[in-house]
């Protein structure tokens, strides 16, 4: 079946800033479309957002950020090459590879290539009278991911309430994702009544959902969290354990890892074992960005010192990037890693590098951005893709939620089973 029509157009993201769109149209009559996601603490290894900066027209209330730039480049360059071409995702990905040739995609915007690439993936399995994750695994039992879930936020997404960007739960022994999902939503309820009662400021919610709890140390945010899990009666560790995102690139400054609270600033060398004290003593099954980005001798000593059950989990040190991902298996700096597509720019590479992962015995967790939509092929690509694990935010927020309804249709719709990354952790 042949692509009739393509058009890209300016929508909003669940914080209100522009993000791109494409809607594929086939020869069928039907049209797919996709929105693609944005982050706040970005990585700078990232494949190229494309904003159009303050000086335009019609930018004039969007403060920079509107995306008019990228959209015509899907109208014009990306159009004319692929209207009339069969809805081939494959195809489709390495034309945009050829349109735009710079490593980061920096020519036409990965938020240009990746509107038209998961677009393509979405009309390319209706073509196939698939859903999205059977058309990336057509046979056997799909894989349900294990979600991560964001309880407490702080960093980029929740005003510095809390120096680390996630506590988060891991909800490691439940037997299927309804379940899952129904105990995390029990322990952040449970975590904003502990909230209250204890006199803190609970009604703010961050960008991801989760709680912007103020504390006076991560320590302090861990304990609380493990109190919110005891109270609604589920054993900590066997059932729900911990994970971090530390996204510390956002307090590296000066070649030191500054934390606010308390006041105090660690070498690279200090923070490895201020991480290790920390994973040693709570339930802490994953931990995401413990050094910085370019930090690559902290994150090699660290996987050297850590215990080896410990996910240790690189976001903006890896950037969904293969080259990243080499040296990271090479240097055994990191043992999973974060697949964020608009990271890399289209689907098929994307995948490519999950793949690779998997390859080297990488654990892999399929992740929101801070900034999202209402979409929710995420919940397919981690299906589909068999990834194990997914990450979202919270379990507040439409955009959120579309991920975790998507995944509660694909269990009740599909053969399923669901993944256990951490069975017997704890
Ligand atoms: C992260 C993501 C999502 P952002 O750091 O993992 O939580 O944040 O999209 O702002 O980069
Ligand atoms: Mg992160």
């Amino acid at each position: 079946m042949k692509i009739t029509d393509l058009i890209g157009y300016q929508v909003l993201d669940s914080r209100g800033k522009p993000t791109v769109a494409a809607a594929v149209t086939l020869e069928d009559g039907t049209t797919h479309t996709a929105r693609v996601p944005s982050g706040a603490s970005t990585g700078k290894h990232e494949a190229l957002e494309l904003r159009d900066g303050s000086s335009t027209h019609a930018d004039k209330y969007f403060g920079g950020h509107s995306v008019n730039k990228a959209v015509e480049n899907i109208n014009t360059v990306i159009s004319q090459h692929l209207i009339g071409e069969p809805i081939d995702l494959s195809l489709i990905d390495q034309k945009l590879e050829q349109l735009d040739p710079s490593a980061n995609h920096g020519q036409l915007g990965a938020n240009a290539t990746l509107a038209v690439s998961l677009a393509s993936a979405i009309a390319a399995a209706h073509a196939k009278g698939l859903s999205l994750a059977r058309y990336f695994q057509p046979d056997g039992k799909l894989l349900l991911p294990m979600p991560m879930v964001n309880i407490l936020s702080g960093g980029a997404h929740a005003n510095r309430t809390l120096d680390f960007q996630d506590v988060l739960v891991v909800p490691c022994g439940a037997n299927s994702f309804a379940e899952a999902i129904s105990w995390v939503v029990a322990v952040r309820e449970s975590a904003a009544k502990l909230g209250s009662q204890q006199g803190k400021v609970t009604n703010l919610v961050a960008d991801e959902g989760g709680l912007g709890i103020a504390f006076p140390s991560i320590q302090e945010a861990c304990n609380f969290v493990l109190s919110a899990i005891e109270e609604v009666g589920l054993s900590v560790g066997s059932q729900v354990s911990l994970a971090l995102d530390v996204a510390s690139t956002q307090f590296f400054k000066g070649e030191r890892y500054q934390l606010n609270n308390p006041g105090r600033e660690f070498t690279s060398d200090e923070f490895v074992h201020f991480i290790l004290g920390l994973v040693t003593e709570f339930p802490i099954v994953s931990i995401e960005d413990p050094f910085a980005e370019d930090d690559w001798n902290a994150w090699q000593s660290f996987t050297g010192l850590a215990p080896s059950s410990l996910q240790i989990l690189g976001d903006d040190l890896l950037t969904t990037n293969s080259a990243r991902l080499d040296r990271s298996i090479a240097t055994k700096a990191a043992n999973a890693i974060l697949i964020k597509a608009n990271q890399n720019g289209l689907v098929t590479s994307t995948l490519e590098v999950l793949l690779r992962a998997h390859g080297a015995g990488f654990n892999t967790v399929v992740s929101a951005r801070s900034g999202e939509t209402e979409d929710s092929w995420l919940a397919d690509l981690a299906t589909g893709w068999r990834a194990g694990q997914i990450k979202v935010g919270s379990t507040h927020g439409a955009e959120r939620n579309a991920k975790w309804n998507r995944l509660l249709e694909l269990e009740k719709r599909e053969d399923t089973e669901f993944a256990r990354p951490f069975n017997g952790a704890g």
